[in-house]
């Protein structure tokens, strides 16, 4: 208990300049439970232009980030760039960037050892496809997502944890309350075995995949799930929904 409830929009690669105005000037006038702390996501082309349409109190966060400093890396952001801009937090390992660009988890693993050093905070995201749980494989492989990163990293306060079953991403097909909160519950135990007992208890492990105004509130009832990183929704009104999912 005592986490600040953490919630996340991830717009992925959607939106035009006018909707993603549109989506901020709803932010601004909308009425957020002032405890909880809201990150938006959009592409970074319009990184800028949402931070400097958004009021104090929201923050912005990249979808990714690259792990080495500036220098000859054609497409990349670097950390340092993001922190030029006003945008203090990355999304890193997103399922997406795992499957789809086949980004493995030491390199995953290094983003976040950067974004951390350069001052950000890292939404990082773990979570199995349903073949993998289907061969109860749920566990190894979030333990080896997260493992990497540990391995790198000991000081996780600026680590949130998102887990995203893939087959819950964009499907509709959410995870039921005690499928998250039994994953919630053992990567809270494993932050307690191989990072701290600080970081068990004080890092937000937030839930993600179709998440909507919907389903939000009796998620956010079990103990451990301490948030939520939107994608649809995100790009909805329904997302001020979510935000308030406690109230
Ligand atoms: C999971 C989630 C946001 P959606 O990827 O990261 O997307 O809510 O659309 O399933």
């Amino acid at each position: 208990g005592g986490r600040q409830f953490f919630v996340g929009g991830n717009f992925k690669m959607n939106g035009t300049i006018s909707q993603i105005k549109e989506i901020v000037g709803h932010l601004n006038d909308a009425k957020c439970d002032s405890d909880v702390e809201v990150v938006i996501s959009p592409p970074a082309i319009y990184l800028l232009l949402a931070r400097e349409h958004l009021r104090k109190g929201i923050e912005v966060a990249a979808q990714n980030v690259f792990d080495k400093p500036n220098g000859a890396f054609t497409g990349e952001i670097s950390v340092s760039q993001l922190k030029d801009s006003g945008i203090t937090w990355t999304i890193v390992g997103h399922s997406e960037r795992r499957t789809i660009i086949q980004e493995a988890n030491h390199f995953v693993a290094n983003k976040v050892k950067a974004a951390l050093d350069g001052g950000l905070g890292v939404v990082l995201c773990c979570g199995e496809t349903l073949e993998q749980r289907e061969s109860n494989k749920t566990m190894d492989v979030v333990l080896a997502q997260l493992g990497a990163v540990a391995k790198e990293v000991k000081d996780w306060s600026k680590i949130v944890i998102a887990y995203e079953p893939v087959w819950a991403i964009g499907t509709g097909k959410v995870a039921s309350n005690e499928q998250a909160q039994e994953v919630h519950h053992a990567i809270r135990e494993w932050l307690g075995k191989d990072v701290s007992s600080e970081a068990a208890n004080a890092t937000r492990i937030i839930y993600g995949g179709s998440v909507s105004e919907k389903n939000c509130k009796d998620l956010a009832k079990q103990a451990d799930i301490d948030g939520f990183l939107v994608g649809g929704a995100s790009l909805k009104p329904a997302f001020v929904d979510i935000i308030n999912a406690r109230s």
